[in-house]
């Protein structure tokens, strides 16, 4: 079959499985926009703006577990996708990125619209690729797919000129085996690393899983649940482990780090023997590595090799994909329960409890934490909710407890702003059964809320959540605790985000009382043909807990000062 360059990029789109692609057309991108007709089976979205495209396609990525297409033009179409990539690879994300090229010819001519979009991507991406020969388009795509989605996921970029577009070759998708020299996703572990973990194992006194990404990424959720059940080890979460195992198992003790709990992180400094699945000691969740977990022997499970005594020098360091070494591990671990652990921690989250927010009288007051915990009343608990960066995104991970893996969406690694409302049009358009909740605060949706317009033309029935506190939170946060509170460039004047809503043809709900929380929460989950606005207007001045300062000790935290002595 003799087809054209823009043809064989949709054709190996189909063979690879896409129906849905996000993106924005331009000059460079202009053949391929062009043949799209003829793919009735792929939907494009048109967003507003191509970093919005990106997010959708990692949202798209993280709630379904296929790879997300992006496409975009060359010059500032290309550039507008490097803040979408980056925080796709930091959070192992797949997402496979087509951009326009000026024409072979006028490459390194400065031509109209012409960016080295590979040069600027290579440390962002996987893996990047120019193509100038039509002849090698269907197999680089497939190249792209390919490493986008297997071992640790990440993006991949595919550049391709306007020429390499035009022109036509015969057209048959490769079939045959992918070997890349220096590229060999890795499986199973050795038995003799099995048998030295399973051997620290069995002499620990204190352990303790850390659980993050991998084991969502690796589809390793039962085995871990078998894993912590059988040998009687409590769980810790990473952020982006959320969903590794229900947050209502007895064994899980919830987030780990900067604004984990309290009793976690004390936990993690007192335990012997840290068991690191799929996670990759962030300086988020170690603070200070100095004196992070000293009393610990440690075992670390990663699929990327690059990982392993990466930033915490481990005992054993096994590199391997995590589902396959849970499965080895699983048949030999052998542990009795130590009641005398499992008291401790009973113990520190006691006093956790007794200084939560939750339990704190608002005196009229709208509290973020507040809100957070109603949606996850009221959604039933079971939404998937995707959330922007700051302060409102540590209250969802501190007050939505996650049942099931891939139901929390967020950059973790990148933290960036603007990542809600796309990556929640991508999610809920990726499984549209799922009710699916942006959870956003007003700066960072400013930054994106033009794919509002999205959201409307592509009816998509999302819940979008604005925790409005008139600031950019966490910095006002920061510069309460260590600035003096000096609020430089912190304070918002906002617009009227329901006037915006309805400039959209949004309905939208203005709530500053917690007693209107529970209408306002049942309507939006009753609103149907497209998206639907709630803007809590909550407290300015409040402040996310605990928190270990930059570069503190794990333990060393600053805690919510305690409301009456008998709370104590
Ligand atoms: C693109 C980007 N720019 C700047 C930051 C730094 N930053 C982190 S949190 C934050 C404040 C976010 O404010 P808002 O979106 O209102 O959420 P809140 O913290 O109030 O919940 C800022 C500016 C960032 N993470 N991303």
């Amino acid at each position: 079959m003799r087809l054209t360059g823009a043809e064989i990029i949709w054709e190996s789109l189909v063979c690879e499985g896409c129906d849905l692609v996000f993106g924005y057309p331009g000059g460079a991108i202009l053949p391929t926009y062009d043949a799209l007709s003829k793919y009735p089976q792929i939907h494009h979205v048109l967003t507003r703006h191509e970093q919005g495209a990106t997010h959708m396609a990692d949202g798209y990525a993280r709630a379904t577990g296929k790879v997300g297409v992006v496409m975009a033009t060359s010059g500032p179409g290309a550039t507008n996708l490097v803040t979408g990539i980056a925080t796709a690879i930091m959070d192992s994300s797949p997402i496979v990125a087509i951009t326009g090229q000026v024409a072979n010819a006028a490459i390194g001519t400065d031509a109209f619209q012409e960016t080295d979009v590979t040069g600027i991507t290579l440390p962002i991406t996987k893996h990047n690729y120019l193509v100038s020969d039509v002849r090698d388009l269907a197999a680089t795509l497939r190249e792209a797919f390919h490493i986008a989605r297997t071992g640790r996921p990440g993006p991949v970029l595919v550049d391709v000129p306007k020429d390499v577009q035009i022109a036509a070759t015969e057209f048959e998708y490769p079939t045959e085996p992918i070997r890349l020299r220096g590229y060999r996703p890795l499986g199973a572990a050795s038995s003799d690393q099995v048998e030295a973990a399973a051997e620290l194992l069995r002499c620990a006194r204190r352990p303790l899983i850390l659980a993050g990404h991998g084991v969502l990424m690796s589809g390793a959720v039962r085995e871990l649940r078998e894993f912590a059940e059988k040998a009687q080890v409590p769980v810790a979460l990473t952020l982006l482990g959320k969903g590794a195992i229900s947050e209502h198992h007895p064994l899980c003790l919830g987030m780990m780090g900067m604004h984990g709990e309290a009793y976690t992180n004390n936990a993690i400094q007192e335990a012997d023997l840290l068991l690191a699945f799929g996670m990759r000691f962030d300086d988020r969740v170690t603070g200070n590595l100095a004196t992070y977990a000293k009393k610990s022997r440690k075992i670390h499970v990663d699929i990327d090799p690059s990982e392993i005594n990466k930033n915490v020098k481990v005992d054993v360091g096994i590199a391997g994909d995590l589902k396959a070494v849970l499965q080895q591990l699983l048949p030999v671990v052998k542990r009795e329960a130590d009641p005398a652990w499992m008291a401790r921690i009973k113990e520190w989250k006691k006093e956790t409890t007794a200084r939560d927010i939750i339990h704190e009288e608002p005196q009229g007051k709208l509290l973020a934490a507040h809100v957070i915990r109603d949606l996850w009343r009221f959604t039933g608990g079971d939404a998937i909710t995707v959330t922007d960066v700051g302060q409102h995104q540590m209250w969802e991970a501190q007050y939505y407890p996650h049942e099931r893996p891939h139901t929390l969406i967020t950059s973790g690694g990148l933290g960036t702003m603007g990542f809600g409302l796309p990556a929640a049009i991508g999610a809920k358009m990726g499984r549209p059964g799922e009710e699916v909740w942006a959870i956003v605060g007003d700066g960072g949706f400013q930054m994106t809320m033009a794919e509002l317009a999205t959201c409307v033309q592509e009816k998509v029935e999302l819940k979008v959540a604005i925790i409005n506190n008139g600031y950019l939170g966490m910095v006002r946060q920061w510069q309460e605790f260590f600035y003096e509170e000096r609020y430089n460039a912190s304070p918002m004047v906002n617009p009227d985000f329901c006037k915006i809503a309805d400039a959209y043809g949004i309905p939208a709900l203005r709530v500053t009382r917690r007693e209107e929380v529970e209408d306002a929460v049942t309507r939006a989950r009753a609103h149907e043909g497209g998206p639907m606005v709630l803007e809590f207007v909550v407290e300015k001045h409040d402040v996310v807990y605990p928190m270990v300062p930059s570069g503190a000790t794990l333990n060393e935290m600053i805690r919510r000062p305690v409301a009456t002595p008998e709370m104590v």
